[in-house]
C-alpha cells in the first residue's frame, strides 16, 4: 500500500514535469490542444500575418486578364495583408475541464485595380473580431498519450457593416461573421521519445442569419504534425493543414456584386491545404520559467476555390505563453 502511494506520488511528480517540454504543446498555429490542471491557469499573446497578393480561381494561378475574361466585376483584387493580435486565456476549472476563451484584433489592408483602367484603390478596416469561449475536455492524459476534446461557442462581436466611401467592403474585409457558432474540436497526441505525433479535426458551425441577412458558412479543418524534441526546452515542428469553408448563406443586400468577386457570395466555397514549419522554445530555468514563446511560418501547397480570390500564400504566426 504504502509502495503504490509512493509510486502514485512519483508518477504523478514525473508527470507535473511534463508540461515544461516544448513539444506539450502543439505548433503555435494550432490551439484547443492542451488542458491545465485545477486552478492553474495561462495567458497568450498571438501575431499572425498573412499575405496574399495572387489571384486564383478553381485549382489554378491566374492573371487579371483571366478574371477579365471571366466576369464583368469593375474591380480586380491585387493585394490584401490580414494581421491579427489574438489574446488568449486559460483557466483549469477541474483537472479534466479547461476554459478557454479568445480575443482577436484585426487589421485588414486591400488593394483593388479597376477592371476597365488599372487605376489603383485602397482600403483598410481594423478593430476587435468575433470572440470564441471554449471549453475543453481530458479524454485522456497520460505520459504518452493526449486527448482533448473541445465545444464551445464563437461570439459575434466583430463588425461586419465595415465600409469605404460609404460603400460595403467585401466580404474579407469584415471584421466578424455576425451570428453565433458552435465550435466541437478532437485533438490526439502521441508522444513517442523525443518525437510527438499530433492530430486535430475542428468544426465551426455558424447559426442563424446575422443583420445583414447572410450567414458565413461552416469551417472544418484538419490537422496533422510531427515535431522532434532535441532537448527539453525546444521543439521542431512540420504540420500540414486543411481548412474548407462552405459557401455564404444568404447575401449582404448593401453590398454590390458587380463592384469585385469577393463582393459576390460565390467566391466563399473555398479549400485550403497549407504545409508549415514551426518551432517552439520553453522556458526550463531561471527568471524566465514558464513562459512560452513559438513562431511557425506557413506556405500554401494546394487550393479549390469557387470564384476569382486573393490566395493566402504565406502566414507566420509568433506566439507567447505563461502559465501560472
Ligand atoms: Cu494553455
Amino acid at each position: 500500500m504504502r509502495l503504490l502511494a509512493i509510486g502514485l506520488l512519483i508518477s504523478n511528480i514525473v508527470f507535473a514535469d511534463l508540461s515544461h517540454k516544448a513539444d506539450r504543446h502543439a505548433p503555435i498555429g494550432v490551439m484547443g490542444d492542451h488542458t491545465h490542471e485545477k486552478g492553474s491557469s495561462m495567458v497568450s499573446i498571438r501575431y499572425m500575418k498573412m499575405n496574399m497578393n495572387k489571384l486564383i480561381n478553381g485549382s489554378d494561378y491566374q492573371d487579371e486578364q483571366d478574371y477579365k475574361d471571366d466576369n464583368n466585376k469593375s474591380m480586380i483584387p491585387t493585394n490584401m495583408d490580414m494581421s491579427m493580435y489574438m489574446i488568449g486565456g486559460m483557466y483549469g476549472l477541474t483537472d479534466k475541464i479547461t476554459l478557454a476563451v479568445m480575443q482577436g484584433y484585426i487589421a485588414n489592408d486591400m488593394e483593388m485595380s479597376m477592371a476597365m483602367n488599372g487605376m489603383e484603390s485602397e482600403s483598410s478596416t481594423s478593430g476587435l473580431g468575433d470572440t470564441k469561449l471554449n471549453v475543453l475536455y481530458d479524454i485522456v492524459e497520460s505520459e504518452d498519450l493526449v486527448v482533448v476534446g473541445l465545444a464551445g461557442v464563437k461570439f459575434p462581436l466583430g463588425d461586419i457593416e465595415e465600409e469605404n466611401n460609404d460603400m460595403r467592403l467585401g466580404y474579407p474585409m469584415q471584421l466578424g461573421g455576425g451570428t453565433y457558432g458552435f465550435n466541437l474540436g478532437l485533438t490526439a497526441v502521441k508522444f513517442i521519445e523525443d518525437y510527438s505525433f499530433g492530430a486535430q479535426l475542428k468544426t465551426l458551425i455558424n447559426v442563424g442569419n446575422n443583420d445583414e441577412d447572410y450567414r458565413l458558412g461552416n469551417e472544418h479543418g484538419f490537422n496533422a504534425w510531427a515535431s522532434y524534441m532535441p532537448i527539453d526546452s525546444v521543439s521542431i515542428s512540420l504540420r500540414v493543414e486543411r481548412k474548407q469553408f462552405e459557401k455564404i448563406s444568404g447575401q449582404d443586400e448593401v453590398m454590390h456584386t458587380m463592384m469585385s468577386t469577393t463582393h459576390d457570395t460565390a467566391y466563399s466555397l473555398r479549400r485550403f491545404d497549407t504545409a508549415y514549419v514551426g518551432v517552439n522554445y520553453s522556458f526550463q530555468k531561471g527568471m524566465l520559467k514558464g513562459h512560452r514563446l513559438a513562431a511557425e511560418y506557413g506556405k500554401l501547397v494546394s487550393f479549390k476555390v469557387a470564384d476569382f480570390q486573393l490566395a493566402p500564400e504565406e502566414n507566420f504566426t509568433l506566439g507567447w505563453q505563461k502559465a501560472f
